[in-house]
């Protein structure tokens, strides 16, 4: 470690021993969250059902065509070594239904199984990664109309049902080979462009839809469930059957997780806000980390106060257990290792941000109804030595610190992704 490095955070402690606040306490938790990272960041949401699988449908886009997307299963795991060898800490991985290694073989998605799935848990063992997974309800024919488990034919629900359970079934047989239970999270597109008349029947029957999912029953250590709302999309603009309040009440009458995309509100919704109130009901919640710019843009994450409010409320109240959290971005215009390297760097300072905040003294400022104090606590704090802090856990979990991490990204364009074409 450099001297200076290692001044610097001599330093930093000793301001924050100051202010009451234990800098070694903070990185020992910090090093127990892990993040569950997505796969779908490395190749633009394509999988590999065909090679040249695309996203399509549901709402959702990626823009932007840089060169160097991982094409294969192989690419997208070494893609991913690189970004695990520039992040510290401990992580997940996040697998969609579309990422199975299907060998060439058509296999439609009421016909996936944990076999085309082997490849992933041995490379995650191989690794020390945990998997998490996605049952995938779009770019399909069949949900070419807007509607999978809510759609009025019944041979379409049907068809997606089952897709959903054996999703789920792979989870479970994730959760069984990791010791440690994967968390399954449901989002289906359904929804409207135009002003329905109708907007009870399509409730109603993904109610039913559900309900006949989580007929399978799997263990606690097996498989955590997990529902994702939103407000809308593109194509779904008027009306979107999992709405929040839907998969509210579902999940809280299920036992179930609700999902808090941090795209899928209005701008001005505070989704930290939510934690504090669904965690008085619910045991735990997952999270997907987002940046929303102007719609649910899926933005890689940066520093900014709503990733760093979600991260605090998250600290104070010791719900480090409590809160699943999954990163969902996706941005094709730009180095894709490298969009992951920021995005999950900038998940972890947030946590750090938090870990490092004099919160005993704004807590009694709070108290004392000093309310002046309380903001100038707040906003001096952004003004901290976290950065010196930051660069000590890099260090001490041997992954670049702070300016060192790009030029490894460039080096790695340069000598893999570049060379696909
Ligand atoms: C879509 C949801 C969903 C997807 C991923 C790929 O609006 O956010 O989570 O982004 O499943
Ligand atoms: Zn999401």
């Amino acid at each position: 470690m450099s001297i200076r490095l290692e001044e610097n955070y001599k330093a930093a402690k000793e301001f924050y021993n100051s202010i009451g606040v234990d800098v070694d306490e903070a990185l020992k938790r910090l090093k127990d969250f892990s993040i569950s990272v997505q796969c779908w960041q490395g190749d633009d949401v394509g999988g590999f059902e065909t090679p040249d699988s695309v996203l399509s449908g549901g709402g959702i886009q990626v823009t932007g065509n840089y060169p160097g997307k991982a094409r294969s299963i192989k690419e997208l795991q070494t893609d991913m070594e690189k970004v695990f060898s520039l992040i510290p800490g401990k992580h997940r991985y996040n697998l969609h239904a579309i990422y199975g290694d299907f060998a060439g073989e058509k296999v439609d998605r009421d016909e996936i199984e944990p076999k085309y799935f082997e490849g992933w848990i041995e490379w995650a063992k191989e690794k020390d990664l945990k998997l998490d997974f996605n049952a995938t309800l779009f770019s399909h024919p069949k949900a070419d109309n807007g509607f999978t488990l809510s759609s009025s034919d019944k041979e379409i629900r049907d068809f997606w049902i089952e897709h959903v359970k054996r999703a789920r079934e792979i989870a479970a047989y994730f959760g069984r080979e990791q010791n440690s239970p994967s968390v399954h999270n449901l989002w289906i597109p359904d929804g409207l462009k135009d002003i329905p008349f109708d907007r009870w029947s399509p409730r109603e029957r993904l109610k039913e839809s559900l309900d006949e999912i989580f007929k399978d029953e799997y263990s606690k250590g097996e498989i955590k469930d997990a529902v994702e709302s939103k407000l809308f999309g593109i194509g779904s603009e008027s009306y979107v059957v999992g709405s929040h309040e839907f998969y509210l009440g579902y999940a809280l009458t299920r036992n179930k997780m609700v999902c808090l995309d941090m795209g899928h509100f209005h701008l001005t919704e505070n989704v930290a806000d939510k934690i504090s109130s669904i965690l008085q009901f619910a045991d735990e919640v997952l999270f997907h980390i987002s940046r929303a710019v102007r719609w649910d843009s899926d933005h890689i994450p940066i520093l900014n106060d709503e990733l760093r409010e979600v991260a605090a409320q998250i600290v104070r109240y010791n719900l480090d257990k409590r809160t699943n959290i999954a990163l969902d971005f996706f941005d094709a215009t730009l180095n894709r290792v490298g969009a992951y390297v920021l995005g999950i760097r900038s998940t972890i300072k947030s946590l750090l941000i938090a870990l490092l905040e004099p919160a005993e003294k704004i807590k009694d400022a709070e108290n004392r109804e000093d309310y002046l104090s309380r903001l100038a606590l707040m906003e001096e704090s952004k003004f901290h030595p976290v950065g010196a802090v930051w660069d000590y856990y890099c260090q001490m979990n041997n992954v670049p610190t702070e300016g060192e991490w790009l030029k490894e990204v460039v080096d790695y364009e340069e000598n893999v992704l570049s060379k696909r074409i």
